[in-house]
């Protein structure tokens, strides 16, 4: 099997830029800032970051909610600076991809403006839908169906101009596009070509896997009146979650597709990921596929899948009231991922993002620092060396941990926040009990701002500056920080660079084919790589307690003798110490 492309010896970083690095003392990062940045990714290896959106945006959603596509938000600056960034990163050697939101606009876009005022043009640019009949007039009971929004209460939107409501998956500032309107289309895919006119590399797209929703042969939504579609089962909020209806819907491929060729057809060394919850290991292959049936039916290069960051065994209240997440259950999920690259796809691999728990904190062992270093290493070890495309999320290099708040008052997230007011307000959980959850998986833990060094506001803006950062920067960047660490050999930081820079020269790590070992041992997570004669043994004991080598890889190992180790890549110890472990058949904690 030869190099799928560039990207099987990438790593990608992901910026949140409002909480990577302020340089105009508003408390808000910026993209001077990341611009300043630049070489401190270079040296780590970064071959392309992704930019979570910086366009113009009322910000209900942190930029997740775009007004204008084709503008940078004044809080982030301006073209020219996008212009500079992109021109440094390309000195550098980086390459640079946008996040895309094209599921939905904000509700302050002109499209949706438009829209909202029956714009011939427009009129039919979102979802719209009438009331249930006789119940003209918007009042409550009215809607459409009985869908509710993934951030809270209905998921649809009464407008008096239009006598109708429109549909909205996330906040009501979050109208979904209609992408059964191909002049919406093509609109979209103008607006990806001046990007990449522009120097952009590419895109993340934000739940592409949302765009085609089920219709009946009508054109009817499930559980509107006279719908062929039954509509699925309530939650205890009395709301249906529209998510089976929206997510690999039945026109997805065609409109990827459609948007290759508008596209991306002629263009080199650019990238594509879709954030894509709901897809299955078959359909990613499909949508992935580096040869597919026929050229044009190319899609998209890589994908994100979530299984892995939805392990949880869930109490009342969702993930808010989430039990256990054991990091074994993680392993099937990357095995399925592994079986898309195996059938002629490729795949993502990340741990962290801006809406997940920082990865150290949730499977790993933030409560001293010791553990906390040597299981952030481990969890780095297991997700760099698989086959795939490994992302980094802001500050994970460094091992950096969920947010210390205490108080609801110190988060600013619009789903903790909204979600938090639902269910303590309905009864399913205590004040109490959600704020637990908060701590335990609300998107904030991701975005508290980067920490540079020890100083008040950890570097992330100058330390004589007036305002606070909008979000508050962990305690623990006392230690937990950037300055710390880049010249500390052991430190978490150096580790990520000996994994990138091995990504970078090994081809057995880009490409070697992968398989898991020791299924079942509930401790140790194991696998090998191989190619040609050269086979790799990755083996990470991901508890805090030691554990002993398990049958298949002590197998490998010949039993546990010195001369069947080998070379020894990259460990948590000393080489010498690492050979004495596997002789003794048992692995030091983490
Ligand atoms: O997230 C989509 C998504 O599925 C998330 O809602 C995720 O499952 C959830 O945040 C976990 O709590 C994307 C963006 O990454 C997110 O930041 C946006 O809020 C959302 O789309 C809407 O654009
Ligand atoms: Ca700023």
């Amino acid at each position: 099997k030869e190099a799928p492309s560039w990207w099987a010896n990438a790593v990608v970083y992901q910026i949140y830029p409002r909480s990577f690095q302020d340089t105009n003392g508003d408390g808000m990062g910026d993209l001077p800032g990341i611009t300043q940045r630049l070489p401190y990714l270079a040296d780590l290896g970064v071959d392309v970051i992704w930019l979570s959106p910086v366009y113009k945006s009322p910000q209900d959603d942190n930029g997740y909610d775009i007004s204008d596509y084709q503008d940078i938000d004044p809080m982030f600056g301006t073209l020219e600076d996008m212009d500079e960034l992109l021109a440094e990163a390309h000195s550098l050697g980086m390459k640079v991809v946008m996040d895309l939101v094209v599921n939905h606009t904000s509700d302050e876009h002109n499209w949706f403006e438009k829209s909202k005022q029956n714009d011939p043009a427009y009129a039919d640019w979102y979802m719209w839908a009438d009331p249930k009949p006789g119940h003209e007039g918007g009042t409550e009971g009215a809607e459409p169906n009985a869908w509710g929004s993934y951030f809270g209460g209905s998921a649809w939107e009464w407008v008096p101009e239009r006598g109708q409501y429109y549909f909205h998956q996330f906040s009501k500032k979050q109208p979904d596009l209609n992408w059964q309107n191909e002049d919406m289309r093509r609109a979209v895919y103008a607006m990806m070509n001046w990007w990449m006119d522009r120097g952009v590399d590419g895109f993340r797209m934000d739940v592409i896997s949302l765009i085609s929703k089920r219709y009946d042969d009508e054109g009817r939504l499930p559980g509107v009146p006279n719908s062929q579609l039954p509509m699925r089962e309530a939650g205890p909020d009395g709301y249906v979650n529209p998510f089976a209806d929206c997510s690999d819907g039945p026109r997805l491929d065609e409109f990827l597709q459609e948007m290759h060729h508008a596209v991306f057809d002629g263009r080199d060394g650019y990238l594509t990921v879709g954030e894509a919850p709901g897809i299955s290991a078959d359909r990613a292959a499909e949508v992935t596929a580096l040869a597919p049936a026929a050229p044009q039916s190319r899609e998209l290069d890589m994908l994100f899948l979530f299984d892995h960051v939805d392990i949880n065994t869930y109490g009342p209240g969702g993930k808010w009231g989430v039990v256990e997440q054991p990091f074994k259950d993680v392993r099937p999920c990357l095995k399925k991922y592994e079986s898309i690259v195996e059938k002629g796809g490729w795949t993502s691999l990340f741990f962290c993002n801006h809406d997940q728990p920082r990865s150290v904190s949730r499977w790993g062992d933030d409560s001293t620092d010791a553990l906390r270093i040597r299981s952030a290493k481990a969890l780095a070890l297991v997700l760099h060396l698989h086959k795939g495309t490994p992302y980094i999320y802001q500050g994970e290099e460094l091992g950096m941990t969920n947010a210390d708040y205490t108080r609801l008052e110190q988060y600013e997230d619009l789903e903790s926040i909204n979600m938090y007011h639902q269910l303590v307000g309905a009864g399913v959980l205590t004040a109490e009990q959600m704020l637990a959850g908060i701590q335990r998986v609300g998107r904030d833990n991701a975005r508290t701002p980067m920490q540079w060094d020890d100083t008040r506001y950890a570097g992330f803006e100058a330390a004589d500056a007036e305002c606070a950062p909008w979000l508050e920067v962990n305690a623990n960047k006392a230690f937990v920080n950037a300055a710390a660490q880049v010249n500390d050999p052991e430190s978490v930081h150096a580790f990520y660079k000996k994994l990138i820079a091995l990504r970078h020269t090994s081809e057995l790590v880009a490409l070697g084919d992968w398989s898991v070992l020791d299924e079942s041992d509930s401790s140790v997570y194991a696998y090998v790589r191989s190619r040609g004669d050269e086979r790799l043994l990755v083996l990470a004991n991901m508890s805090g307690a030691p554990a002993a080598v398990p049958a298949e890889a002590a197998a490998l190992l010949g039993g546990g003798s010195e001369s069947g180790v080998g070379e020894v890549v990259v460990a948590n110890d000393p080489a010498d110490d690492v050979r004495a472990q596997l002789s003794a058949g048992t692995l030091q904690a983490w």
